[in-house]
């Protein structure tokens, strides 16, 4: 299966996760997304409702022969103002999963000091990540119900699991835009009803940029 390589994992948070997880679900290279809480109190179980000292977080599945985590780390810190004071759960924060992300992490960080910007952004190790609620999971695709049914796309692990999904999340903001969209197309294995109903949405929406 074209899939079946070797992935890293990468997780951020810079404000609400629907954002990311459109943005990076639809980068090249990008496996799988999940949206969820992490940064917290240990011992804490956080939930959307109650999510205590946790940050929205994004954790991506990568695939490093594709796309670098220096790559993931300019859309990080281009996607969102890391200078602006938010609540904690909106907070900008890289979680780094080894020595060589901390050290990547770093030196953007240092870049971006050195312009004299005020950064509010904490570089710090990932912990547990806890999944968000299913509904929060693609959440952008999940306003597609009959799509999702008809690809399958049942349960909040289905939604996680998949990476047809994660590209689909993108899409259907348009982003990734048409031009990736019809050269990746033939790989996603999905039917000429739901081609032509995404292509509608990716050519709609390209370039009208995230919101949450
Ligand atoms: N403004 C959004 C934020 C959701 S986000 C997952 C809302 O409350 O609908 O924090």
């Amino acid at each position: 299966h074209y899939l079946d390589i070797p992935t890293e994992k990468a997780t951020f948070s810079m404000g609400c996760f629907w954002a990311p997880d459109s943005l990076f679900g639809s980068t090249p290279g990008i496996i799988t997304t999940r949206v969820g809480y992490a940064g917290g109190t240990e011992g804490l179980i956080p939930t959307y409702r109650n999510i205590g000292d946790y940050t929205e977080a994004i954790q991506l599945q990568y695939d490093p022969n594709t796309v670098s985590y220096l790559e993931l780390l300019k859309m990080f810190w281009d996607h969102h103002d890391p200078t602006a004071k938010f609540k904690k759960q909106y907070s900008s924060f890289i979680y780094y999963h080894n020595d060589q992300q901390k050290a990547e992490a770093e030196l953007t960080l240092n870049e971006k000091k050195a312009k004299g910007l005020d950064i509010l952004t904490k570089i710090e190790p990932a912990g547990q990540f806890f999944n968000a609620e299913d509904y929060h999971q693609k959440y952008r695709l999940q306003q597609h119900k009959n799509l999702c049914n008809n690809l399958g796309l049942k349960t909040g692990d289905d939604l996680i699991n998949s990476h047809v999904a994660a590209r689909l999340n993108g899409y259907v903001v348009g982003q990734g835009g048409i031009d990736q969209f019809d050269s990746e197309v033939s790989k996603l294995r999905l039917d000429e009803a739901a081609i032509s109903y995404i292509r509608q949405l990716v050519i709609k929406y390209e370039g009208q940029g995230l919101h949450c």
